[in-house]
């Protein structure tokens, strides 16, 4: 077994090329009226929003990995550039007692992650890939990724997170994916869940 393929998980393959995938049609970004939300169950009670130029202001940092698609095929070495997680928890502190995270995209697209993947070291509010802008097909001008989870839960258009005292489905949560999507336990579909891997 060479690297690669060591980092490959269980039903995975590398593909020629690198596909895009998603629900819907790409959203055109519009800076003026773009804004980032916090809401939900944060510190103060308050939604927090952030308007482009303020996101833009936060503390970037990179993040090397590999990315998995539950339809099988893995993108490998992705290099992304962004907003550590850390400094919008810094910005727009949760609760006490938050347990998920809901992340909403453009037009009503969401995932759920457990708070532990959410403050995981590898998890990125992205803005670049490979040196550049992220393109629009693949989330611009934000996206979170989650690579270690399916791709699916890497929210591509992100305009806001919801701090959740109790797990709830997102899109494809509620459409028969499995709720914590752990590509090395090959957690594809909620008929795989055990008790406590889903909401109540
Ligand atoms: N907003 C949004 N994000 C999304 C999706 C989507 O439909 N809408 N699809 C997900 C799925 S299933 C995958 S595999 C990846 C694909 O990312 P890519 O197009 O960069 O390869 O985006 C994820 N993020
Ligand atoms: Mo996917």
């Amino acid at each position: 077994m060479n690297e690669e393929e060591s980092r490959l998980p269980p039903g995975q393959y590398v593909p020629r090329g690198r596909p895009v995938i998603h629900y819907g049609r790409v959203p055109q970004f519009k800076p003026d009226s773009w804004d980032f939300r916090v809401f939900g169950a944060t510190k103060s009670g308050e939604m927090h929003r952030f308007s482009w130029p303020e996101f833009e202001k936060l503390p970037r940092t990179g993040v090397l990995a590999d990315f998995h698609c539950v339809t099988k095929f893995s993108i490998m070495g992705n290099e992304w550039r962004g907003v550590s997680p850390q400094e919008i928890l810094a910005a727009a502190p949760p609760a006490d007692g938050v347990t998920h995270v809901m992340i909403w995209a453009e037009y009503g697209y969401s995932a759920n992650v457990r708070f532990s993947d959410f403050t995981a070291p590898e998890t990125l509010f992205a803005t670049e890939l490979d040196d550049k802008p992220i393109s629009p097909d693949r989330g611009f001008p934000l996206r979170v990724v989650v690579p270690h989870l399916y791709a699916w839960k890497s929210v591509k258009w992100v305009r806001s997170i919801e701090y959740l005292l109790e797990d709830r489905r997102g899109f494809w949560e509620e459409r028969g994916y499995h709720n914590v999507a752990d590509p090395w336990r090959e957690q594809r579909y909620s008929y795989q869940e055990e008790p406590g891997e889903g909401p109540p």
